[in-house]
């Protein structure tokens, strides 16, 4: 891979790792008054995997979606004013974290209702085939979307009519504070599911962006010529609680070393060591510090949605 991929991979993890913790950080000012769900820990899925779509692909996501937003090159002040239910959010402020979208981006909306966006990522890729649109869809989804029946009739239909979907299947093994041994039995096996529905299977390491990007790039060549909907089941760990700004290891509900283990395997750390060049490192993050920080003034300073709009989309 060349320096020039690398450090722009770097960017995105760089990014999504920076606006997730500018979040935390000032969650406790009350401000931001709508769930968040952060991705930090889980970066390396969505930079890996948006880093091969063209402008013009669509990515539809769940209620962790601020990392598949910013990856897709979603407008960040955008992002923010939702975030802190302004007039400017992408979704007029009504909507919150777990609506974010960009439509001229192709992202194309962001659902809570686990295992929503599947069917319906599907409907938009049988609108783009119908229309000769030409393009990909993406669909991300956690691992629990799997155990939902919306998901498995999506791939039947997805293979059925050749669909050209990429299902990204985001495993962070864990539901909420619910583990995978606790929701699925022992035997099953997700690349079993994919392959009895004629979907292609795949898996990588979700927290090697190197790995995530180089295996979609074979994947989505692939699919744009064939047309055969393929799901790749990406490995991370979600570092903080389920919804909201803190660490929760003091909950007990994973193993003691779990969080550890993984934050060793941090996705940040690795892409940023196998970049020789200091100065290249420290001008891109001084240049994605002052867009971060000047997106959280615009929002901060920017307008609450009038009663008017707010009686237009409730009543
Ligand atoms: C249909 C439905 N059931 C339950 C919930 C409550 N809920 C919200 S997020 C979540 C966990 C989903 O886990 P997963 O799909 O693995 O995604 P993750 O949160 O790990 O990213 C649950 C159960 C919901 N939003 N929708």
């Amino acid at each position: 891979m060349n320096r020039n991929t690398k450090l722009n991979l770097f960017k995105i993890v760089y990014k999504i790792r920076k606006v997730e913790e500018t979040i935390s950080k000032l969650y406790s000012e009350n401000e931001m008054r709508c769930p968040v769900h952060l991705s930090i820990g889980q970066e390396a899925v969505a930079s890996g995997v948006c880093s091969n779509l063209k402008e013009n692909d669509e990515i539809i996501s769940t209620h962790r979606s601020h990392a598949h937003y910013i990856a897709k090159g979603g407008n960040l002040n955008s992002m923010i004013s939702e975030i802190y239910g302004k007039k400017s959010g992408c979704a007029l402020g009504i909507g919150g974290s777990m609506h974010l979208q960009d439509l001229k981006k192709g992202i194309n909306g962001s659902v809570p209702i686990v295992g929503s966006t599947i069917p319906i990522g599907v409907g938009i890729a049988l609108f783009n085939k119908i229309k000769k649109k030409n393009n990909l869809v993406t669909i991300f989804f956690g691992e629990g979307a799997t155990e939902e029946g919306v998901f498995h009739e999506s791939i039947n239909f997805a293979a059925l009519h050749n669909l050209p979907i990429l299902f990204v299947c985001e495993n962070n093994l864990y539901s909420v504070y619910t583990g995978l041994e606790q929701r699925q039995p022992k035997k099953r096996d997700l690349k079993k599911i994919c392959e009895g529905n004629s979907l292609a299977y795949y898996h990588e390491d979700g927290n090697d962006v190197i790995k995530v990007h180089n295996k979609v790039k074979e994947i989505v060549k692939r699919i744009r010529k064939n047309n055969q909907p393929t799901l790749i089941e990406l490995s991370t760990y979600r570092w903080l609680e389920h919804c909201g700004p803190n660490w929760d290891d003091n909950l007990r509900y994973r193993p003691s070393g779990e969080l550890k283990k993984w934050i060793k395997k941090c996705p940040l750390a690795r892409i940023k060591k196998q970049i020789k060049n200091k100065p290249l490192i420290s001008r891109a993050t001084k240049q994605l510090d002052k867009e971060i920080n000047s997106a959280f003034v615009f929002a901060k300073n920017s307008k609450f949605p009038s009663n008017k709009i707010i009686k237009n989309f409730y009543f």
